[in-house]
This record gives C-alpha cells, structure tokens and sequence, in this order.
C-alpha cells in the first residue's frame, strides 16, 4: 500500500506541501492541473513544472486525479472525436513524465453531488453532507450557484465553464438511457487504453458519488454490476477502478468489504473513507474510524492487506477540524488523522499476517 495525499497545486490549496512532509508515511503527492479547461490537451510544460514542485519536497507525483472526460465523449457527439485525440495526447505527455496512474470519472455533467459543505457533527467538526430530498427535488443550476459561491478555488467535477452552459448540458443528455452511456464508456476506453498500455499508465475509473441518478441523468458506475461490466469491456491491465469506499459505500446494498475482496486486485488506487448513512437516505461524511460511520474501513483494509495491494491508497474527505479554513473535505488535519489510522490498521493487518505464516 503506498500512501498518498491530495492536493491542489500551489496557489489553489491552503494545504502546503512542506505541511504533509510532516504526515508520517506519505510517500507521494495526487495532483492535478486544476486550472485547465476541461478536454484542453496537458501540455509538457505544465506537466513538468508540476512535478518538479512536488519532487522538490521528495514526493513521488505518480497519481494524477483527475484528467476529466469532456461531456462530449460522454454525449458521444460529433466532437468526441477531438476531445479523445485530446485526451490520448495528454496521457502520452503525462506518461513521458513518469505517471503512473490516472483517475477519470464518467459522471454525466456532474462530479460528486452533496447539499451541504460544512453540516455540524455531534462533537462540533463539519462535514460534506448529503441530504436526498433537497439533493433529488433542487434546481441543479441553484445547487451549482450555492457551491460556487463558496470561493474562488475550482471544485472538482464544478467545472466552471459548466455553469453557463447547464440548460443546454440537460437538454443534451434528455434522451440519454444508461446504455448508451455504457456504449460511450466503452467507445472511449476502447479508444485509450491501448495508448494507456503504451506508456505504461493505468486507468482508474471513479465511482458515481453519489451511486444512483440524480436530475435523471444516468449514472453507470454504481455497485458490483457496474465494475463486473467495465472490466468486461476490456482486459488491458490499463483497464482498472479506482476503489472508493465513501461513494460506493454511499448505498448500503454496497458491502465494500465483499466488494474489495473482488475487486481491488483491479483497482491501481483506493481511497478510503468512511461515511454515515442514515435511514431516509442521507448521508454525512465522518472520521476513517470505522464505529464512526456505516462503513467497515477496517475490514476494507484486512482486504487490501490480504492481498498485500500495492496500489495507491489516499484517506478520502475529512471533516472539517481544530477550526481549519480549508477545501470542502480537503482540510489538513482530519485527512491526516485518517492516514495515521489507515496505517495503523495496515501495520496491525500485516503484522498479523506474517506472524501467523
Ligand atoms: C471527490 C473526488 C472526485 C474524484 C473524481 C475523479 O472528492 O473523489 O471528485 O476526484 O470523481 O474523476
């Protein structure tokens, strides 16, 4: 398991890097070029400078999170065909520089959804919350004005130059059935993987967060079915999943325990956290620990133990702790709580292990 910390480049993040040095056990930094239009080409320069930063500090820069799917290959229109060029061309560049994983997700317009950045917890930190009927029954332009306001950072999946366009982006996608974003997924990776392959980078799809429809457009990447149905598309070892406990976990039919026991030999990078849910539906995020929240991280991490996962591994959202000024979820403080715990059960789980052989 190898240890990483997200970040959101120099002047976008108010975590600094010379901060996570300070995180026993982390090894590499999870980046992106936040800042770039969505389907633009990551050109050399941009990559290079960005790496150098994080290797500055003695960081790896191995995980890239996310290089996003421009909505016309999602829609599968007639310009699909250059953004893919596009994408193809920003894999090879990132591959020239060493990266090792990219995480994409195939959410139709939205990333991941919630109704509310900072809902209290009982013991006085905030949290990402989820709630289902505002979520489900809101005008998503007015969901999108709230979250925007929130500063000047980008929000991932918030596109910006989305806002403008979201009537149209809903009118684009009305007749759009599950399958035939299935058969776009599929056009795409069947167009990428093998450039993927080439340079030695693995592709690792994120789940839909949350994993159902929301404004009726389709969602694919829901549970077992759906990653039974990716890896199906192709067998490329670049073909992989991006094993996230909170957005799977978001629906309890999701048994992430017996969904990582499958799956995360598939799966170049987890993130794990844990996340509260509540009999209506709604859900909050709350600490790693696992009596914290409905999710059995500790038994998600036996699972990667057992097979001694050598992929990438990052704590997900934290709350929002000790007063920090932060990211919605991408605080300091609670992000590194998390990792000393994922280690601590890595340690106990493989200590055990060799014990016991
Ligand atoms: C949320 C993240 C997602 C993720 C993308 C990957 O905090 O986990 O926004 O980065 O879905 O493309």
């Amino acid at each position: 398991m190898k240890m990483t910390f997200r970040w959101y480049g120099r002047g976008n993040d108010t975590v600094l890097l010379d901060q996570v040095k300070q995180i026993p056990g982390v090894k590499g930094i999870v980046w992106g070029l936040h800042q770039k239009r969505v389907g633009d080409v990551w050109e050399k320069d941009e990559i290079k400078s960005e790496i150098s930063y994080i290797e500055s500090f003695g960081f790896h820069a191995d995980v890239v999170e996310s290089v996003n799917v421009h909505e016309s290959i999602k829609l599968g229109n007639e310009e699909r065909e250059k953004y893919i060029e596009n994408y193809k061309q920003s894999i090879r560049n990132l591959g020239e520089f060493g990266v090792k994983v990219i995480c994409y997700n195939f959410m139709a317009i939205f990333d991941w959804t919630r109704s509310d950045l900072f809902r209290a917890l009982p013991d006085g930190s905030t949290a990402l919350f989820y709630e289902k009927d505002i979520v489900e029954n809101r005008d998503p332009q007015e969901l999108i004005q709230t979250f925007s306001s929130y500063s000047d950072m980008t929000l991932p999946g918030w596109e910006p130059e989305k806002i403008g366009r979201i009537k149209e982006l809903f009118k684009a996608y009305k007749d759009m059935t599950e399958d035939d974003l299935w058969e776009n997924l599929r056009y795409f990776l069947n167009e990428i993987l093998p450039v993927a392959e080439e340079v030695g980078i693995k592709m690792a799809i994120h789940p839909d967060d949350p994993p159902w429809s929301i404004f009726g457009l389709p969602r694919i990447m829901t549970g077992r079915e759906s990653l039974v149905k990716l890896l199906a598309i192709s067998d490329s070892p670049s073909n992989g999943i991006t094993f996230c406990t909170g957005s799977l976990g978001a629906n309890p039919h999701n048994d992430m325990v017996t969904l990582a026991a499958e799956f995360v030999r598939h799966s170049p990078f987890a993130h794990i956290r844990n996340v509260k849910i509540f009999e209506n539906g709604d859900f909050i995020e709350t600490s790693h620990l696992t009596s914290d929240g409905s999710i059995d991280i500790k038994g998600v991490v036996r699972e990667l133990s057992e097979i001694d996962y050598d992929g990438y591994v990052r704590p997900d959202h934290g709350r929002h702790i000790w007063g920090e000024k932060c990211r919605p979820g991408y605080g300091l403080y609670d992000r590194a709580l998390g990792i000393m715990h994922l280690l601590g059960l890595w340690d106990a789980f493989q200590t055990v292990k060799k014990e016991e052989n």
